[in-house]
């Protein structure tokens, strides 16, 4: 038995399914997850010396690959200077200035450690500032596990078929309610049927978490329409989207303007960062400018903020998003050629460095199509990658990424790796 299985035996008597968080765990493709003990660049090393080109990067933040020189260098000079405070200090400060210069509307950030505090508490303070209590969400978008939003949920969730979790009490959940990605009729019978009463429309305004599916044309507009006419707040969930599809995130791409922004991932290079902001005059709702309570012990941490200043700083380089769009593009279409080579029908959608390979023929633009996917096919599929060092997401609803580390030589041999899944397919 190698370290690996060792240790995922240890792992199972002593955490739940043997991981921290379950979409890490290969339920919904089989076989063991393995034990990682570092990662450089775009690959991963496992406790038993294999290496993986990794695509996963970390569900998301990591943009710049594993371990970036600059960011590590900052963060060793951070943690020697004290690595909690439970003050104000000077990071929070910048990072909120980079933030607010990339996201228009966002003049006031709070910082958080999670994306699923950056939600729960962005819906908090859109209930208080209407004074409403129902919400919209979309079946099939994940914005973390807060009560509320595990209702239809995306992510690992739907990959364990758990859209709809026990030990949510029916009453957190009853106030939400779901509508259909890129069907504005779902969401303007909602707000008929409630009249008066939604406070906010939440959604990844690109879906992420169900693999990636894009906002149709109108859809995105046709929301802030109805969100207007009818009082009720925009949020914008762009814990995954935001810094990736441009430092501008979804937002800039679609010009759509949203009330409230989550963010996540990208913002804490790494580590545990969460955040959400808008307008000065809504975000005057947060205590202790207002009485909408949050709180965090480790929100604003020094290494966290340092990890997220450095990220995009260099994100900032002249050409980056571009130099990424055109290596997922390369991926992409490579991939595309090899599966139909070798007559796997497929669908792919992507934006920028994010995309998803689905194992169906139709088009996916909604969770109804999504669920078209042929989740067996994609089992062998991520099999037969990793067998060859090449690690994709254990799950068929989720999304991959392509950072600035991975070079084209790792492009090539995924692309010629790929060509061989495929062929093996059955
Ligand atoms: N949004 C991430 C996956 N889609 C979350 C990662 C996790 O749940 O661990």
């Amino acid at each position: 038995m190698n370290k690996s299985s060792q240790l995922y035996e240890e792992a199972k008597r002593l955490l739940p399914g043997g991981v921290s968080s379950p979409v890490r765990a290969f339920k919904a493709v089989g076989g063991e997850p393995f034990f990682v003990e570092k990662a450089r660049g775009s690959r991963l090393y496992d406790v038993d010396g294999r290496a993986y080109i990794d695509y996963v990067c970390g569900w998301g933040p990591l943009i710049l690959g594993h371990a970036h020189p600059q960011v590590v260098a900052a963060l060793q000079e951070a943690v020697a200077r004290g690595t909690c405070f439970g003050t104000p200090i000077e990071q929070e400060v910048v990072l909120a200035r980079m933030v607010t210069e990339a996201f228009p509307s966002i003049q006031k950030v709070r910082f958080v450690t999670s994306g699923t505090e950056a939600t729960m508490s962005a819906l908090r303070l859109a209930r208080a500032f209407t004074r409403r209590e129902k919400i919209i969400k979309f079946e099939g978008c994940y914005h973390g596990h807060s009560d509320m939003l595990l209702v239809a949920a995306g992510s690992g969730a739907l990959t364990l078929g758990i859209p709809d979790s026990p030990g949510v009490p029916v009453g957190a959940a009853s106030t939400t309610l779901v509508a259909q990605y890129n069907d504005l009729q779902t969401v303007a019978d909602l707000f008929d049927a409630n009249y008066g009463q939604i406070a906010t429309v939440i959604l990844e305004p690109v879906a992420g978490n169900m693999g990636v599916v894009l906002p149709e044309p109108g859809f995105l507009p046709g929301l802030r329409d109805l969100c207007s006419q009818h009082g009720a707040l925009l949020i914008f969930d762009e814990v995954i989207t935001g810094f990736r599809v441009s430092y501008g995130g979804a937002q800039a791409v679609y010009g759509v303007t949203p009330d409230l922004t989550c963010l996540g991932k990208i913002i804490g290079g790494g580590l545990s960062v969460g955040a959400y902001g808008g307008p000065a005059e809504i975000m005057a709702r947060m205590a202790p400018e207002g009485p909408v309570y949050q709180a965090g012990t480790l929100s604003g941490n020094p290494l966290a903020m340092t990890a997220g200043i450095e990220t995009l700083k260099l994100l900032r380089e002249p050409g980056f998003y571009d130099s990424l769009d055109r290596k997922a593009q390369f991926l992409c279409n490579g991939i595309a050629n090899a599966a139909a080579e070798a007559g796997v029908p497929i669908s792919q959608n992507r934006i920028g460095s994010m995309f998803t390979t689905f194992f169906t023929d139709q088009p996916i633009s909604s969770y109804a199509t999504v669920k078209t996917s042929n989740t067996r096919l994609y089992s062998s599929y991520f099999h037969a990658m990793l067998e060859e060092g090449v690690y994709f997401a254990p799950s068929q609803f989720e999304a991959s990424f392509v950072s600035l580390a991975h070079s084209q030589e790792d492009l090539e041999i995924t692309v010629e790796t790929a060509r061989k899944a495929f062929q093996g397919i059955r």
